[in-house]
């Protein structure tokens, strides 16, 4: 389970984010989402995970994704369009999961909107599930991994954080965690690893990212 990236391949997603990057908007319902014109890639994961660094330090903006000063109370999706001379690619930032202060109700109202975003949206291409390395798979995250697989829709995990621990114990965590995935049927084969606190990992992304956006 693991993928090289030719250094041509990196060099297409460096050149996709430094191009132009900008925020479009932010949604609380689907009836104002974005048109379907171009491909989508979507960030997903726990509160907290390091969707919106991750978001930053991919295209080295540092403000671009916002941080969320009351983790698990955004339940906005979160817009953003790249584009250079030859490719273009939206991506979204969608809010998180796994907060335990949001109501029975609140999570509900989450769980319908990511399912239909996620359901019915054409034009996304693949979720970028991220796992913080710390961290073990949850039931909720199984929940999701399940819906992917059941949608037929490729899904690509994506670790974060790996700076928050030594290197031999990231080793031992992906040796694991390949082995619980190894069944998946949708999921891209490959694990990203990534810090954005130190700026690892982050050339493989990108030219993975880049293979989604159009010509
Ligand atoms: N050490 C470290 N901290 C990180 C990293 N990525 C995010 N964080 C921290 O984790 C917290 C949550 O990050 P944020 O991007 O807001 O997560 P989100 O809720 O998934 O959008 C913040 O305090 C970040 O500074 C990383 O790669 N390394
Ligand atoms: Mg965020």
């Amino acid at each position: 389970m693991n993928i090289e990236f030719s250094d041509e391949d990196k060099e297409i997603g460096r050149k996709l984010f430094l191009g132009d990057c900008q925020f479009i908007k932010s949604c609380v319902s689907l009836d104002t989402l974005p048109s379907q014109n171009k491909s989508e890639v979507a960030f997903f994961g726990r509160s907290n995970v390091g969707k919106s660094s991750l978001i930053n330090s991919l295209t080295n903006k540092k403000k671009l994704a916002k941080f969320s000063k009351t983790p698990g109370r955004t339940r906005q999706l979160n817009f953003f369009k790249i584009e250079n001379k030859l490719h273009s690619l939206n991506f979204v930032d969608l809010p998180g999961y796994g907060f335990s202060k949001v109501s029975k109700t609140e999570q509900r109202e989450w769980r319908n909107l990511i399912f239909d975003y996620i359901s019915s949206r054409q034009n996304l291409r693949t979720i970028l599930l991220l796992i913080d390395v710390r961290r073990e798979l949850t039931r909720e995250d199984d929940k999701i991994i399940e819906f992917f697989e059941r949608q037929g829709l490729g899904w690509t995990c994506v670790i974060t954080k790996v700076d928050k621990i030594k290197k031999s114990e990231v080793s031992s965590k992906m040796i694991n965690l390949k082995n619980t995935l190894k069944n998946k049927i949708t999921l891209y084969p490959h694990l990203f690893c990534t810090s954005s606190e130190k700026k690892t990992g982050l050339e493989e992304l990108r030219a993975y990212i880049a293979m989604f956006a159009k010509n």
